[in-house]
């Protein structure tokens, strides 16, 4: 059983659905917004070449999609503000006290330097973000708020630059000025619409954003620029950027500040406990250590210690690996490597070297990774845990009654092993711009019609209503024998 409070719910991501109509819903202020459209990444095949603008169209059709969650069951949604639309401009001007040693340790917002925010602020942006809150507060939504995903204002940001290895101040996540940035623009968030919010998380993703921005450009993330350096900088970078945004918030809140991670179950192919110790290290640990115990390498910094009030975890699926000779990358080295055939690399609609599912994305459906992921971080952090992202490109709806089923089972077996989950946010709701790929990967429990906007719920989103509606997966053990026996321990 989920329990009572249990929260059902979506995630989304403003990038990915406010846009539709091509008029005054569009925020050209990212850069996302000019990656998706820039000449080389279009010829080279890096982007899709489809455009935000033509999407879902949330910012105006946001009442039919919150009530949409609320006929099929949902308590809860998921969404982000976008920087760029309440600060298309620099906010570098509004000069705040910051304490600088060895690293940003303290940012200081006092109600002065907020008004001095408010005169830089899009106020149309701002009120029309309070009347999406307040729709979905008014249906019965919980809100939880997140301040950032992937994109970054111009001004912060200039991919394209940073791409073609050019001179520039706007490298985003790696400038130390982005931390203190992000720290004043948190408060102006919680400012503004703390009445509004149930929970806040900081960011979406930071490993994926430094992995995919600096190391592996095979997802077609901005800048796509290979460097070591700027991985491991913009990756603490995020971690001081977001303990500086949970003191912010928190100095005007009393509700939990999150963070949401990425994170995937490491399996080697001949059980190399070493080898998945460490990526395991690497790749779900690190950062969250960072947070939670403010270790960083050697150092202590007791001002990263303890600024998590719960763990968003996005899980799709698992990472196989083997070993390999070690590669040194100067700050790094590896003795592992990505196996093809398995997790997120595989033949799209295939079945993986397992004789699993792939979805239309190449990602093998792998449940049992989630319940294994789920036990690593809650006995190592001890936080509260909410499945802040689960889902999978099918248009068909072939392979998702058995992906939900197979990821709540998970779910319902780790809250009997006392397993602190406090909810389940499916990604996503409607289908919707997905990054590099544009429309092609459908995601949505509802299929979104680009071209009328209308929002069909597919089969499984029954069966996520019925899930809800009995609190437990007991109806639909059957589930997990199908196709090609989707739970296996
Ligand atoms: O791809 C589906 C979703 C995105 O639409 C969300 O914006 C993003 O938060 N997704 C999958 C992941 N993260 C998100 C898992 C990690 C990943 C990210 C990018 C794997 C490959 C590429």
């Amino acid at each position: 059983m989920f329990g009572e409070n249990f929260l059902f719910g979506a995630s989304m991501a403003g990038f990915q659905v406010e846009m539709g109509y091509a008029r005054d819903d569009v925020d050209p202020n990212t850069d996302w917004f000019v990656w998706v459209r820039e000449p080389e990444n279009l010829i080279t095949g890096a982007v899709s070449g489809h455009l935000p603008e033509y999407g879902v169209g949330y910012w105006n059709n946001y009442p039919l999609l919150h009530q949409l969650a609320v006929n099929f069951g949902m308590n809860a949604l998921r969404t982000n503000v976008e920087w760029s639309r309440i600060f298309p401009n620099p906010t570098l001007d509004v000069q705040v006290i910051v304490e600088v040693q060895d690293g940003i340790r303290k940012v200081q917002i006092n109600q002065e330097d907020l008004q001095k925010l408010d005169k830089f602020a899009n106020k149309e942006a701002v009120e029309h973000y309070r009347q999406i809150f307040k729709d979905m507060k008014d249906r019965g939504l919980k809100v939880i708020l997140n301040l950032s995903h992937f994109t970054l204002p111009l001004w912060i940001h200039d991919p394209v630059s940073v791409h073609k290895g050019l001179q520039t101040e706007k490298t985003g996540w790696v400038n130390d000025q982005t931390v203190i940035e992000f720290a004043k623009f948190a408060a102006y968030v919680a400012w503004k619409f703390d009445d509004l919010v149930d929970m806040y998380s900081t960011m979406n993703e930071p490993n994926v954003v430094s992995q995919m921005g600096y190391i592996m450009s095979r997802f077609g993330f901005p800048p796509s620029y290979f460097s070591p350096e700027m991985y491991i900088k913009s990756l603490l970078n995020q971690a001081q950027a977001h303990a500086r945004a949970y003191d912010s918030i928190k100095s005007l809140s009393k509700k939990p500040v999150g963070i949401i991670y990425s994170a995937s179950a490491y399996e080697s192919v001949n059980q190399d406990k070493v080898i998945e110790e460490n990526a395991n290290y690497l790749m779900n640990y690190l950062f969250l250590d960072v947070i939670t115990s403010g270790k960083v390498f050697f150092q202590e910094r007791q001002d990263l210690k303890n600024k998590v009030d719960f763990i968003g975890l996005n899980y799709y699926t698992r990472t196989v690996i083997d070993r390999i000779k070690p590669v040194d990358f100067g700050v790094l080295s590896l003795e592992w490597t990505i196996v093809d055939g398995y997790g997120y690399n595989c033949v799209p609609g295939g079945i993986s070297k397992d004789c699993r599912p792939v979805s239309d994305f190449g990602w093998e459906i792998y449940p049992e990774g989630l319940l294994k992921v789920l036990k690593l971080i809650y006995n190592r952090y001890r936080l509260p845990i909410i499945v802040s992202e689960n889902g999978i490109a099918d248009s068909r709806d072939w392979l998702r009654p058995y992906y939900l089923v197979g990821h709540l089972y998970a779910i319902e077996r780790a809250i009997q092993e006392e397993i602190k989950v406090i909810g389940y946010l499916h990604w996503s709701i409607v289908d919707n711009y997905e990054w590099a790929r544009g429309y092609h990967m459908r995601f949505g429990l509802a299929e979104t019609d680009y071209e009328t906007k209308k929002l069909t719920p597919r089969p499984s989103m029954f069966i996520f209503r019925e899930l809800v509606k009995n609190g437990s997966c007991d109806k639909f053990y059957r589930y997990l024998k199908s196709p090609y026996e989707i739970w296996r321990i």
